[in-house]
């Protein structure tokens, strides 16, 4: 298991779409899922997209446990949304990418889903509350898409300042 580095916006690997998992989950898919969590748990957070690590594949890791409850570990492989509900709900997001900016999405608040787990098994599922976000958020990084997209201009170009004033900061 090895740390991978979080790119953050405007790179512009951010805005690729990613590509699927042909054949069957394998042993380097696996590493790269270790790798992810592993990346993820340090940063803290509670989902990554491989697109963040800079790999253009259809993987997304997650874990919702909250602090002090034990791991749960979650993998997905190709995922699609089969359906969204009508109904939406508002999330104050943020993402490992956008470091230190927050703001509300709304979003649908169900969706099924269909997804290839770590050992390669097909699942469907609905989710729902902070799953339905986390998935629905993940699964636009693999569109090219940041939470900050969904912002009118004005929020989305605040957070680009802030995050390009960082930046600098950082390298000097
Ligand atoms: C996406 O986000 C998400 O700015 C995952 O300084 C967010 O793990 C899904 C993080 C909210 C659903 C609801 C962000 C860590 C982590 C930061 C994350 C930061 C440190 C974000
Ligand atoms: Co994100």
């Amino acid at each position: 298991m090895a740390l991978r580095t979080i790119l953050t916006a405007p790179d512009p690997v951010l805005k690729q779409t990613s590509k699927p998992v042909e054949g069957p989950v394998t042993d380097e898919h696996r590493a790269l899922m270790d790798d992810m969590l592993e990346t993820m748990y340090a940063a803290p957070g509670i989902g990554l997209a491989a697109i963040q690590v800079g790999v253009p594949l259809r993987i997304i890791v997650m874990d919702l446990a909250r602090e002090g409850e034990e791991k749960a570990p979650r993998h997905f492989v190709n995922p699609e949304v089969l359906w969204r509900s009508d109904d939406t709900q508002p999330y104050e997001e943020g993402c490992l990418s956008v470091p230190d900016f927050y703001e509300e999405v709304e979003r649908p608040a169900r969706v099924k889903l269909r997804y290839l787990n770590y050992h390669g098994e097909a699942i469907e599922e609905e989710a729902e509350g902070l799953y339905a976000v986390c998935i629905q958020h993940e699964m636009d990084h693999l569109e090219g898409v940041l939470f900050i997209d969904h912002l009118s201009r004005l929020k989305r170009e605040n957070a680009m300042r802030k995050l390009k004033k960082a930046r600098k900061l950082a390298v000097m």
